[in-house]
């Protein structure tokens, strides 16, 4: 067994006692660097020392190597209760929040042979069945690691337990863990952020240097900043006051509630506690994109879910879906789904985890005060689409140039084009640079070479969207600097009705799009995978893409 022994003066230069093989090193610090918008740095709090220890063979014995709590002959001894001057009512919410917290530590490749590096990171339990939420940049270096332990997360009373990455966002900067404890596990709610005050109280536990469970406290210093990360743009970021340190990444922000207001990511490179966290708000909105369900499985539900208010209420039931087959509507309250309840959107969109096309769903809603019982068929989500032989020609795709200012993508098919030609590359043509108010639509097909995992990115200088179909797989829409955005979907080989979108308002503009999948590394989207329906005869008509609903 491994003695841990971490001496606070000397965090750096932590070691390991082991009475077994493992063997001492010294630990090698190394830092994330990143930019803030805003014109200064930022540096991402993860991984700010990795450790070097002998891998033995396997995870039971790291597991053995990692203990969280003290040696049993150094625990303390019992005490009088304390006076209230000092039981104050942080201490108390400190208690109450601590069994969710969990320091992770990840096994990173990388080394001499014979060694692995881990890097510390911090999460929080956001539901009974171990789904831990924290940054992606805590985990991005194990991601591609699925058969191979990732990494463990270790609670405050010393249990720990591997974890396995259930989702990443990573242009969002934020991921869930997966662990499975048999037990129902004490959890934070996720709060709101709409409502931050500056001077409010935050509380942040995580893992500072690796120093597990550390606790800082705080206030909301600032409101509605952005910031980015070597790998993504965080438009939504509270700054707060409470000490972070690296490995605090993926710690929560807790509120007095001991609700989650924030998900702690980057701090200031010069300075002193201008710390910053992605808001919950945010997070909230970006969950159904990050559990991904429908794209990953390949089915196809139609509809969406509120995810800032209480509850699973329905905003959107897609024309022609499964949700509108079976009349679902706007505003009915879902309060079961696959025999689980339903208590709120987050829950909902774990519960389409590994459901396939085909299968039924059964749910529960609340209509008013009535409540029913609805079996939702899930249709195939893209296969009606997909076409065996090519369509036309590769090379490139069939180009519109709009004019017009705008704030966000307009709808092209109500504007009259300005222009149209064919474009080899999706990228804005040369005689546009520098030029102001325009609009671009790319379409065509894509080749998706075998069955796999595709993800496509857009990176855009203002905005812009990826469709496969008539179904957004990357939203990245509005006014902004340049910044990336990805969807991932399951894909059959074939050939799918392929759209990208992009818009130029003033300054600066510029436009990507690239993929990665199976046996393809991340790059530009070739011309040799984009194809043009063959053209009827009529000069400079555009062909037509057939945009039919997926699922029918
Ligand atoms: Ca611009």
């Amino acid at each position: 067994m491994m003695i841990l022994i971490a001496p606070p003066a000397l965090p750096a230069s932590e070691r390991f006692r082991s009475s077994t093989s493992c063997s001492t090193r010294k630990l090698v610090g190394a830092k994330i660097v990143a930019v803030i918008r805003a014109k200064y740095t930022t540096r991402t709090v993860a991984d700010s020392r990795e450790r070097t220890l002998l891998l033995a063979a396997a995870a039971v014995f790291l597991l053995a190597c990692f203990p969280g709590s003290m040696p049993a002959d150094e625990k303390e001894e019992k005490t009088a209760p304390l006076p209230p001057e000092r039981d104050n009512p942080t201490v108390h919410l400190i208690k109450r929040v601590m069994p969710s917290i969990v320091a992770l530590r990840n096994f990173q490749p990388g080394g001499p042979k014979g060694l692995v590096n881990f890097a510390a990171g911090s999460g929080a339990v956001i539901h009974p069945e171990g789904y831990i939420l924290t940054n992606d940049h805590v985990i991005m270096a194990v991601a591609g690691n699925k058969d191979r332990p990732q990494g463990l997360a270790l609670f405050a009373d010393g249990s720990q337990y591997i974890f396995k990455i259930l989702a990443r966002l990573p242009a969002e900067d934020i991921a869930i863990l997966k662990i499975e404890t048999g037990k129902s596990l004490p959890f934070l709610s996720l709060g709101r952020s709409h409502d931050l005050v500056l001077g409010e109280p935050t509380l942040v536990i995580g893992n500072p240097n690796g120093l597990a469970h550390s606790v800082s406290t705080g206030i909301v210093s600032g409101l509605q900043r952005s910031t980015s990360t070597s790998t993504s743009y965080l438009p939504a970021v509270v700054q707060t006051t409470a000490p972070i340190s690296g490995g605090s990444s993926g710690s929560p922000l807790i509120n007095a509630l001991g609700q989650i207001i924030g998900v702690i990511t980057s701090q200031h490179d010069n300075g002193q506690n201008l710390n910053f966290a992605i808001t919950i708000d945010h997070i909230r909105n970006r969950f159904p994109r990050l559990i991904n369900a429908e794209n990953l499985n390949g089915f196809l539900l139609g509809l969406e879910i509120d995810m800032l208010e209480p509850g699973a209420r329905i905003t959107r039931v897609a024309p022609d879906s499964p949700a509108a087959r079976e009349n679902l509507q706007p505003g009915d309250l879902i309060t079961g789904a696959g025999g689980r309840k339903i208590t709120s959107g987050f829950e909902f969109h774990l519960a389409l985890m590994n459901r396939a096309a085909g299968e039924e769903l059964p749910i529960s809603i609340l209509r008013g005060k009535k409540s029913e019982a609805v079996l939702l068929k899930l249709a195939p989500l893209l296969s009606t689409i997909a076409l065996e032989k090519p369509p036309g020609k590769p090379g490139g795709l069939d180009l519109d140039v709009y004019e017009g200012n705008w704030s966000q993508l307009p709808d092209f098919d109500k504007l009259k084009a300005a222009g149209n030609g064919k474009a080899g590359s999706l990228s804005i043509p040369p005689g546009l640079a520098g030029k102001d108010y325009f609009g671009l639509r790319f379409r065509g097909f894509v080749r998706i070479p075998k069955d796999g995992i595709y993800t496509f990115y857009a990176g855009s200088d203002d905005g812009s969207s990826i469709l496969i179909g008539d179904r957004i797989l990357v939203q990245n829409d509005g006014l902004h600097a340049y910044s990336e955005a990805s969807g991932t979907i399951k894909l059959k080989a074939g050939f799918y009705p392929f759209t990208a979108n992009f818009f130029e308002a003033a300054g600066e503009e510029k436009f990507t799009v690239s993929w990665e999948g199976p046996g393809i590394k991340k790059q530009a989207l070739p011309a040799a995978a984009l194809f043009t329906k063959k053209t009827t005869g009529k000069k400079n008509k555009p062909p037509v893409v057939p945009c039919q609903p997926a699922g029918k």
